[in-house]
């Protein structure tokens, strides 16, 4: 991706220098990104990046809100949602209320509410259980920072204990919620019982250990100093550092309703909303995904955010009061219709996910997959700028789609375009080894001979670097381990003797170690040991139905893409390389190892694993 940017405001261009090489911007370059009135090139900026990690898809999700109580223990200045027991607005949902809320269509629940005085923890599991159990394909999104710590002092149990009982119960993922500013004096002025910035951090910390991912919200646009909002920033970037349990940050426009903190009708404005959004992206270089949260952004400056740095506008929510009892405009729910047509006309790709992020629906045509790894990087630099939409989607998650008829083209696992050989067409590109790949990893503590019956994690991304696993084991040292997917959150690896990891993550933990492994075994290697063959982890293809004119166009940006980074490697994947902590040097050592195009010896070894596969008589994935 390569793009000019006319800057108005001069202080702007050496901020631009560091996104653009992917150097981590410092809290003064945040202060400039704020103060600026260059809101175009700010909006541009923020977009690169989000461009650089999603593609052109948008997320969102089909959700309902459950707020279970507005009954609360505390008292924010800020909120107009929660009121005393025994208040004549009181309510308390019973949980045949909330399964009453809930359809099969939807995918995430998201549930906070006020910290109720009397509820008992049984009840609290409870609403996870029954929810599980009457909805099982459906994802919990629940309770915030400030509920965990409450649940940790009312019922006298370490946070820990008390994740791991909603975890055990069905609780999938946490909100980010109850965050507000991290700031001390803003926290004395408007929430002093609520916790402070460090509680908050350690209860995420602790979640993410346990594989629980969440959120992070900001409360911004009432009392707090831009230098606040930054130094909240900076914090959750550096736990992300730490964790990598955050999917996406959310920036909450502050409603004024009746809390007296500022007058009712003064809402953020959209430029300042805009703004928040835009450095929220360009600071937070360690967060997958930025939120414009329609519900208090309203759908007009939602729908801008789009492309100003957010690649996800939440969902259809249903239900929700927090905002709307402090007077927030919008709807209280989106039809899905509404949501795909503002994320169209800002010319996204409407990407329905789960709480994941894994794409369900795609509603768009023309849509290319992008396996999301510093190895795909060479393919896609002129794609961009054409007809073809860029989606980027894990390779196992790539064969579904496909198989559900939801992309045009892409560059699919080799397993997968076996398996769908009747309608994908080859292209003659690849991602292939020569003798190692650095990506496809075996952490183990065991020799191959000592892996027979030992339980293998594999990454749940994977669909032809488990098939070469299995292949090893059963076909060149005739060993039968059990090999078992690794949730798709947080790792945790500790209940495995050994974990195939692939791609960004592989590349990571060989540089870095994965905790509690000594022995790396590179599966391309041992095939290579083996077979004297590369090994073709990838194919391009493109569906057999794609006109012609439009398959030779597809072609031909590939090879000037692939033509343009082959001898370049440095510069093409550097942006991408920073993001994993790679070097430049060792991106593009990395990326030199690898044939792009199929000759003679990929189609020999593409040829000799079908075989083999054939042989173990398994092409269903474990
Ligand atoms: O924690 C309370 C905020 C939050 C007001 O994780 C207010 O995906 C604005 O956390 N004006 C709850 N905000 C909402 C929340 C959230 C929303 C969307 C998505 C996700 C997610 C999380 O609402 C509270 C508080 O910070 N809040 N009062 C108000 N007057
Ligand atoms: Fe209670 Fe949350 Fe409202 Fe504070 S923001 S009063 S904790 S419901």
């Amino acid at each position: 991706m390569n793009q000019k940017i006319h800057f108005k405001d001069k202080r702007l261009h050496p901020i631009w220098q560091k996104v653009y090489s992917g150097d981590r911007l410092s809290s003064n370059d945040g202060r400039v990104l704020f103060q600026t009135n260059d809101i175009i090139s700010l909006g541009k900026m923020a977009h690169f990046v989000q461009k650089s990690r999603s593609g052109d898809s948008v997320y969102f999700v089909l959700n309902q809100k459950i707020e279970p109580t507005n009954i609360c223990v505390l008292s924010c200045k800020f909120c107009n949602f929660s009121v005393r027991k025994g208040d004549i607005n009181a309510y308390e949902m019973s949980i045949d209320e909330m399964l009453g809320k809930l359809t099969p269509e939807i995918h995430e629940v998201h549930m906070t509410g006020g910290l109720h005085p009397d509820w008992k923890w049984d009840y609290y599991l409870r609403i996870i259980r029954d929810i599980k159990n009457k909805f099982p394909d459906l994802d919990i999104k629940a309770f915030t920072a400030v509920e965990i710590d409450y649940f940790h002092k009312k019922f006298k149990m370490p946070v820990g204990k008390i994740l791991q009982q909603l975890k055990d119960a069905g609780l999938r993922t946490m909100p980010g919620g109850g965050a507000e500013v991290f700031s001390e004096r803003v926290r004395r002025e408007l929430f002093q019982q609520k916790i402070d910035s460090k509680t908050w951090l350690d209860i995420h910390r602790t979640a993410h250990k346990l594989g629980i991912a969440s959120n992070a919200t900001i409360l911004y646009g009432h009392i707090e100093t831009i230098d606040e909002r930054l130094e909240h920033l900076i914090k959750l970037r550096n736990l992300q550092d730490e964790t990598g349990g955050f999917f996406s940050f959310i920036p909450l426009a502050f409603q004024p309703g009746n809390t007296g903190i500022k007058p009712r009708e003064r809402f953020t404005s959209a430029i300042d909303d805009l703004k928040m959004i835009a450095v929220s992206r360009l600071m937070l270089d360690n967060f997958p995904h930025i939120k414009a949260y329609w519900v208090m952004l309203t759908e007009e400056v939602a729908s801008i955010a789009l492309n100003f740095g957010a690649d996800d506008i939440d969902g259809t929510v249903g239900g929700e009061r927090i905002a709307h009892d402090a007077g927030a405009s919008s709807s209280s729910s989106l039809a899905k219709e509404q949501i795909i047509k503002i994320i169209r006309d800002a010319g996204k790709i409407p990407v329905e996910r789960d709480v994941f992020y894994n794409p369900i629906n795609i509603y768009s045509d023309n849509v290319i997959g992008k396996i999301p790894y510093l190895n795909s990087v060479p393919f896609y630099e002129n794609i961009e700028r054409r007809q073809f939409r860029i989606l980027p989607v894990t390779p196992r998650r790539m064969g579904v789609l496909s198989r559900q008829k939801q992309l045009d083209a892409g560059l699919f696992s080799l397993v997968d375009f076996f398996k769908q050989s009747d309608e994908l067409e080859a292209l003659d590109f690849c991602i292939a080894t020569r003798d190692q790949v650095r990506s496809v990893l075996l952490f183990s503590n065991h020799g191959w001979n000592d892996l027979e019956g030992k339980t293998i994690g594999i990454v749940d991304d994977t669909a032809t670097s488990v098939k070469l696993l299995e292949v090893l084991l059963k076909k060149k040292y005739g060993i039968k381990a059990r090999l078992c997917r690794l949730n798709s959150s947080v790792n945790d690896y500790s209940n495995y003797d050994a974990v195939l990891l692939i791609g960004d993550e592989a590349l990571h933990s060989r540089k870095f170690g994965a905790a509690g492994f000594e022995i790396v075994y590179d599966l391309a290697s041992e095939w290579y040991l083996w077979k004297k063959l590369p090994f073709v982890f990838a194919i391009w293809a493109v569906k057999k139905t794609m006109q012609d004119d439009k398959k030779q166009e597809l072609k031909n940006i590939i090879n000037e893409s692939l033509s343009r980074a082959e001898g370049n490697y440095s510069s093409v994947g550097k942006l991408h390389a920073k993001r994993i902590n790679l070097t430049k040097e060792e991106s593009a050592e990395y990326l030199a190892g690898f044939n792009f195009r199929v000759g003679a010896r990929e189609k020999a070894a593409i040829a000799e694993f079908h075989e083999l596969l054939v042989e173990i008589d398994k092409l269903e994935c474990v």
